[in-house]
């Protein structure tokens, strides 16, 4: 047959894209060179469309001979470049199968810890656990009469001044202290009996050492014949529990409404183990130089009280205390800001992933 030198020179011009398609092949490592090549030679642009768009300038006659051979060219360049690319995927498949180790320990999903509040709110629960005590919770809104009444607040007393407590209603507040608990836990239950009421209370009060959220935890013991003695055992054995047996505690007296005799309890500092210097010689900033912080307020329960929920004073006594569960978290763990509380900061709560609750 003779072949046109029009046709020849397609032909040619087909062979030789042949040729560079298959020596651009040869050197393909990886995806993107594969990938280059593509455009080069099999895109809409690229060089094997451009050579098939010269079929209409040749010689009718040499038109189907020429469309055969670019078509078969244009399958095989086609095939080669599918096959190379399901060959690159299989080996990246085998490289990543190969770089995972079944035998690396699994990574643990990020747990979160129990706050510092908790951590403490438990163990002093846990102490008087030990001592035969209850543990109740009670609702954080209260009546008037749970909140002071019963509590032989009377109506003048600053503690029910607007600055002090959150109104909702006339008689309906958030709870400025836990003792609410207390009262409804006489009133249901008879003497013997000994309870804590840990919980979360309200005050009108903002600023570096005042939040208006805190918690709190109070408890109290009613008997026959129970004496200040008592309370002084009682609370000795906690303190020491909490803080280290090594502590010194003195009572101060005080006066709160609920209690007589009332009495505020220090315990020896804490961060300078009551010497009021740190160890650098500069004054202890906790205790202020005087080798005592306070950390609670306690007494025996008021005549009144008991007449409140209708117990007779003549036939019973009891102790009561109440203290910050904060304030204890604060001396315990060496925290000297109280916003590190409310704040959510995950790095500082974080470090009381390895404290126990006792
Ligand atoms: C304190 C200090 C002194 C207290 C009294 C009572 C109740 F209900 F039994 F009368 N509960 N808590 C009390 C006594 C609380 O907190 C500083």
């Amino acid at each position: 047959m003779v072949t046109s030198s029009a046709l020849q020179a397609f032909l040619d011009k087909l062979q030789h894209l042949e040729s560079a398609f298959e020596a651009a092949v040869e050197e393909v490592e990886d995806p993107e060179d594969l990938e280059n090549i593509r455009v080069t030679y099999l895109s809409r642009r690229g060089s094997l469309v451009q050579a098939l768009s010269e079929l209409k300038d040749l010689p009718e006659a040499d038109r189907p001979e020429a469309g055969k051979t670019a078509n078969l060219v244009k399958q095989r360049l086609q095939d080669r470049y599918t096959q190379l690319r399901d060959q690159l995927q299989q080996q990246r498949e085998q490289a990543r199968r190969e770089a995972f180790d079944p035998t690396l320990p699994g990574r643990s999903p990020w747990t979160g810890t129990l706050h510092p509040v908790t951590l403490v709110s438990e163990e002093i629960c846990t102490v008087f656990q030990g001592l035969g005590y209850q543990v109740v919770t009670g609702p954080e809104v209260e009546t008037d009469f749970y909140n002071f009444e019963a509590l032989n607040i009377p109506q003048d007393h600053p503690a029910r001044d607007m600055q002090d407590t959150l109104y909702l209603s006339d008689s309906i507040v958030l709870r400025t202290h836990t003792s609410p608990l207390q009262i409804r836990t006489m009133q249901e239950q008879r003497p013997p009996l000994a309870a804590v009421a840990p919980g979360k209370v309200y005050r009108r009060d903002a600023d570096l050492t005042h939040s208006p959220m805190f918690n709190q935890i109070e408890g109290f013991l009613v008997d026959k014949e129970i004496s200040m003695a008592d309370l002084r055992g009682t609370l000795t054995h906690f303190l020491r529990r909490i803080f280290s047996q090594n502590i010194r505690i003195r009572f101060r007296p005080s006066f709160f409404p609920f209690t007589e005799p009332s009495a505020e309890v220090d315990i020896s500092c804490v961060i300078c183990s009551g010497k009021g210097y740190s160890e650098d010689g500069s004054p202890c900033r906790v205790c202020k130089q005087t080798g005592f912080v306070e950390i609670l307020g306690c007494g025996m329960i008021d005549p009144e009280v008991f007449k409140a929920v209708g117990y007779d004073p003549e036939s019973y006594s009891g102790f009561a205390f109440g203290l910050g569960i904060e304030r204890v978290a604060m001396l315990k763990y060496g925290i000297d800001d109280l916003r590190l509380f409310f704040d959510n900061d995950l790095p500082f709560l974080d470090q009381f992933r390895f404290y126990p609750a006792i």
